[in-house]
């Protein structure tokens, strides 16, 4: 099969070297180690890149911490931050198709997911240059008096400080700029640490946020592991603010150690996101919507509408609309555009999935369609359905992050909620159904951040984004996220006479 070839910046990109960006500098890392990243469509080696570890973080957190007390970034006047992130929002548009196909040979999926990825960074990016020039406190209206004291009060409104980003490989620069859009307009100075198994594309915007203008110190970039450079991120005393998405697992451990300095913590997590089908439910939006919902970047969607439930009457039908589209999906390689679902991110997430393949097979659930990795090079999974599961079994309760779809047939509205509400995480929840009265009632009582009605998975800037229960704490998106990197300040004046 022919595929399409990278352009030039892209694969000059991905075999030149890879060094830590601090300060607007590149650095080797203190230990001069590298580390390997791989392509998850060929599990060939594609890059080595400079591994960053305690010294590294302390390093980049001390130049943030420089770039933020000298007020390089916040003491310029709002119009020009707004300029400079309006600018670096063109730059994004720009080199568009090169950052997504950075993504694809780096992450391995599709190139049009890739592609409206990186349209979403440029939303975001200008939604947030907007608001910079709208940012401010209030007053206490119009004065604060009583019979001994009268006073005038007003907020200020001001950046967090340092902030210490965390980013997980299943959409790298979607999920590196949700963070760093609202941190900018806020403010703050960033240390990014990308995941290990894809730092290349925020390396190439650390290139652009350079074109752009924004001075040194104030986003610095050290990739490396978790367990050294995202800890010492966390542990470090001089970072004010931790922003992370990933697993709730690490989420927990993130917190506790982030307790020892009090750091505030934004937290985006896990999920099992239901998805609700009603009897008189549309089957043609229907159908791709809840297939998509889960397969879309083959499951490694922390909002994937995993676990799907039709009311009884429309369940066959509706399991067998799925399994079929599913079988119409074709596996692949991202840069070929027929191609729908990519590789697994890497072997091991690969194994993962095909255990918990296994393991719903044991569990006694029923696979109405895929249930196998793909012989190839590639970490590669077919699109599976499970039918016949319980709410105890394993693969109903856990987060795969794969694409798997465990389906339940439900009596009434009573039962879908129940059901829906049957999990640890409160993520995402899509409804179908062509009763709006139906649709609005069953938003009310699902226990997620984000309702879906008709469709799945939409995002918007303007609209703020995060979970339920051990989905995560705080929002992302909208006047919400920027909240998360801010203080607020009263101040008093009193007036005498
Ligand atoms: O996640 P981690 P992993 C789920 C998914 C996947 C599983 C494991 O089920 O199979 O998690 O993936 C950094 N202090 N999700 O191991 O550990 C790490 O380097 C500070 C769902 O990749 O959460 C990476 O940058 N940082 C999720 C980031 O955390 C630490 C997306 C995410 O890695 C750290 C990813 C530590 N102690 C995985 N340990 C979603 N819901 O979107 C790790 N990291």
């Amino acid at each position: 099969m022919a595929l399409h070839d990278p352009n030039e910046t892209v694969l000059a990109h991905v075999r030149g070297q890879h060094r830590l960006f601090i300060d607007n500098e590149w650095h080797d890392a203190a230990s001069g180690k590298t580390f390997e990243v791989r392509n998850p469509a060929t599990g060939e080696v594609v890059a080595h890149v400079a591994e960053g570890e305690a010294q590294d973080i302390d390093r980049a957190v001390q130049a943030a911490r420089r770039a933020f007390d000298e007020r390089r970034w916040h003491g310029l006047p709002p119009e020009k931050r707004a300029n400079i992130m309006w600018k670096l929002a063109e730059l994004f548009e720009r080199d568009a198709r090169t950052i997504a196909e950075i993504e694809v040979i780096d992450n391995g999926m599709p190139i049009a997911f890739a592609e409206w990825m990186v349209g979403s960074v440029v939303q975001g990016l200008k939604y947030y240059a907007g608001m910079i020039t709208k940012l401010g406190g209030r007053n206490a209206s119009p004065a604060i008096a009583s019979d001994t004291l009268k006073m005038h009060a007003y907020t200020s409104v001001e950046p967090v400080g340092v902030v210490g980003t965390i980013i997980p490989w299943n959409g790298p620069i979607g999920v590196m700029m949700i963070k760093l859009s609202p941190a900018l307009a806020a403010g703050c100075s960033v240390v990014v640490k990308p995941a290990e198994l894809t730092p290349l594309s925020a390396l190439y915007a650390a290139n652009l946020m350079v074109e752009a203008g924004i001075p040194a110190g104030v986003v610095n970039i050290v990739p490396g592991f978790g367990a050294t450079a995202g800890q010492a991120l966390v542990d470090h005393p001089e970072v004010d603010k931790i922003s992370f998405t990933g697993s709730t697992a690490t989420g927990k451990k993130i917190v506790q150690s982030a307790a020892e300095t009090l750091k505030r913590v934004t937290l985006e997590l896990g999920g099992k996101s239901p998805v609700i089908v009603f009897d008189d439910a549309d089957p043609e939006v229907t159908i791709p919507g809840a297939a998509m919902g889960i397969f879309a970047n083959t499951g490694q969607v922390c909002f994937a509408g995993s676990r799907l439930f039709v009311q009884k009457k429309s369940y066959d039908k509706v399991v067998a609309g799925i399994s079929d589209f599913a079988k119409g999906l074709r596996i692949g390689h991202g840069f070929d555009p027929a191609n729908a679902i990519g590789p697994l991110i890497s072997e091991g997430q690969r194994d993962k999935v095909s255990r918990y393949l296994e393991t719903g097979v044991q569990e006694g659930a029923e696979v109405v369609t895929g249930g196998s990795a793909v012989d190839s090079q590639g970490y590669y999974i077919e699109p599976t359905v499970f039918a016949n599961v319980n709410a105890d079994m394993r693969i109903v309760r856990e987060e795969i992050f794969g694409p798997v779809l465990v389906a339940t047939p439900v009596d009434d509205i009573d039962d879908l909620v129940r059901a829906a509400n049957d999990t640890r995480y409160g993520l995402g929840a899509g409804i179908y159904t062509t009763d709006v009265n139906k649709a609005h009632l069953t938003a009310a009582r699902l226990q997620a951040g984000n309702v879906w009605i008709n469709g799945y998975g939409m995002m918007h800037p303007a609209m703020p984004f995060g979970g339920y229960k051990e989905s995560g704490w705080g929002r992302e998106n909208a006047e919400d996220g920027i909240r998360a990197y801010q203080e607020t300040k009263s101040v008093f004046v009193y007036l005498k006479g």
